[in-house]
């Protein structure tokens, strides 16, 4: 009986923690550069590229339907947190309010700021992708992408973008900002694809 309380969380959690990853129960902020100040009242979001061109305000985004997301957060640097809770809008159902053409097999996130991270088209529709604007019950914090970023549960963190202001969608992959610094272009946890090797 005992040894259940001193169990190691990484033993206790061990299934939900991708190799070479500890378990934090802060939230480190993970940034390059500043931290952009943008408000609710001039936020902007566009789509374009292989996309019908399409911009979308702060209510426009707020009228999408909402819903609660509880989901695993994992850095390349090695951490990870469990149960992470936002509220946003799905990508599926944001989806359903833009025309992309078929020939998009590829993404690529804006940020304010000028951050990009790449995505390919199959890893970004995933039925668990949302994009959040509250963390656990408050306004999202502008360090942690306030007023809106995107978070994509199944890869290493850097894909998900903080202060998105837009999607370019491409028929190649065309590389972000940490991808063009040597990080994996598609950066799957449990396969630790972490760093490139071109
Ligand atoms: N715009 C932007 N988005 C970003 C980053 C960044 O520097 N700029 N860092 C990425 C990295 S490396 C990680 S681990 C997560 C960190 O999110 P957090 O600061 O909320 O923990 O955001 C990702 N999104
Ligand atoms: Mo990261």
């Amino acid at each position: 009986m005992l040894g259940k309380f001193f169990r190691k969380p990484e033993a206790e959690y061990g299934d939900r923690v991708p190799p070479g990853q500890h378990l934090t129960n802060g939230f480190p902020v993970l940034t390059y550069g500043d931290t952009p100040h943008v408000d609710r009242a001039t936020w902007q979001f566009k789509v374009w590229g292989l996309a019908q061109e399409k911009t979308f305000s702060w209510s426009d985004f707020m009228n999408l339907p909402q819903s609660d997301f509880t989901a695993d957060f994992h850095c390349v640097t090695t951490w990870s947190k469990l149960d992470v809770q936002w509220t946003g809008v799905k990508v599926t159902d944001f989806m359903q309010h833009i025309e992309v053409d078929l020939a998009a097999k590829y993404v690529l996130e804006h940020c304010y700021g000028g951050y990009t991270t790449n995505i390919s088209i199959d890893d970004f529709l995933r039925e668990e992708n949302f994009f959040a604007h509250t963390l656990f019950g408050e306004p999202l914090p502008a360090e942690h992408g306030g007023p809106m970023r995107l978070v994509v549960p199944h890869i290493y963190a850097w894909k998900s973008a903080k202060w998105i202001n837009g999607l370019e969608f491409l028929t190649h992959e065309e590389l972000g900002f940490w991808e063009r610094n040597g990080y994996h272009r598609r950066g799957e946890p449990w396969a630790e694809e972490r760093y490139s090797d071109r």
